[in-house]
């Protein structure tokens, strides 16, 4: 795979997509936004990749969408070529666990991609914001929408109107970010958790990601029928019968194509 605004490497069942625009802080743009729809399009079919990392520089993640791109963009331009929906939403699309790595900077929708995220680890270097009313406009890439889901809705109006940025501590502590490493050791953990992610039942690390999924979409009474189908459903296959079978004879299972 051969892109001009991403960088992609694997590691053993991991891969790592990273944004790679150094010049203009990782800005989201047609190009970039494409490729990465590609890439993981590419990793979800891939047999032999079990997770997914997305991240970005040491620097930064993504300073948000590309201000220079859409400066002169008008109200036709946005809603008849559906700028963001045509193409910034395939990550959400994607069935195999996908992690969100951030060091520096995730601004606008820098933010709002990592939150379409299914979890986010963090550098101590890392900040978060929504500064987009800075620059005149509301967030188009589900900002109001995940952010006070995220952190809260006095959290996240706070952030969002006074475009204030908050810090790793501040995104842990509010559980925006699942766990924060020291920069220089970032990669080498989220690699770590990626690979402990990649070595479990495929299928059921997927089960699993679509029943948290519908957490989000559906009433409690509802989310929990749809988690009992796939708890049901799920005996009788390899995974079951391999996961419960080691326990009993006390060996480490091996999921190894399940
Ligand atoms: N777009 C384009 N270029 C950017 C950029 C961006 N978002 N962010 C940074 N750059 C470019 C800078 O212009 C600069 O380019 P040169 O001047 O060197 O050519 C280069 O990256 C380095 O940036 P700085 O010189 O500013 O670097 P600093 O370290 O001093 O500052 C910074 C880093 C990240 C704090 C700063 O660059 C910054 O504040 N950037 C802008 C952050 C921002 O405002 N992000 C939100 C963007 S708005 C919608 C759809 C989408 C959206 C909204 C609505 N609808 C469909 C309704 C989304 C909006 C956004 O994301």
């Amino acid at each position: 795979m051969d892109y001009a605004d991403l960088l992609i490497e694997t590691h053993g069942k991991v891969a790592v997509i990273r944004l790679n625009r150094p010049k203009a802080m990782n800005a989201l743009n047609d190009n970039m936004m494409n490729e990465l729809g590609d890439a993981l399009r590419r990793f979800d079919a891939d047999s032999n990749i079990g997770c997914i990392i997305l991240t970005g520089s040491d620097k930064v993640f993504a300073a948000g969408a590309d201000i220079a791109a859409m400066a002169n963009y008008d109200y036709a331009d946005t809603y008849n070529g559906n700028y963001i929906g045509r193409n910034w939403e395939h990550i959400l699309d994607v069935r195999k666990p996908v992690i969100g790595v951030v060091a520096g900077y995730a601004l606008g929708g820098g933010c709002e991609l990592a939150m379409m995220c299914d979890f986010l680890i963090a550098a101590d270097s890392a900040k978060f914001g929504q500064p987009e009313i800075t620059v005149g406009v509301t967030p188009g890439a589900g900002g109001t929408q995940r952010l006070p889901r995220a952190i809260s809705k006095s959290k996240a109006m706070d952030m969002l109107l006074t475009a204030r940025m908050i810090d790793a501590a501040e995104a842990e502590r509010t559980g925006l970010v699942s766990r924060v490493f020291a920069a220089d050791k970032l990669m080498e953990e989220a690699i770590g958790v990626a690979q402990i992610i990649a070595a479990k039942p495929l299928s059921v690390a997927m089960q699993i990601k679509d029943c948290v999924n519908r957490a989000y979409e559906t009433g409690l009474t509802e989310g929990v029928r749809y988690e009992r189908r796939y708890f049901q459903a799920g005996f009788g296959t390899p995974a079951q019968k391999e996961g419960m079978s080691a326990f009993l004879e006390k060996r480490k299972p091996n999921f190894e194509g399940l």
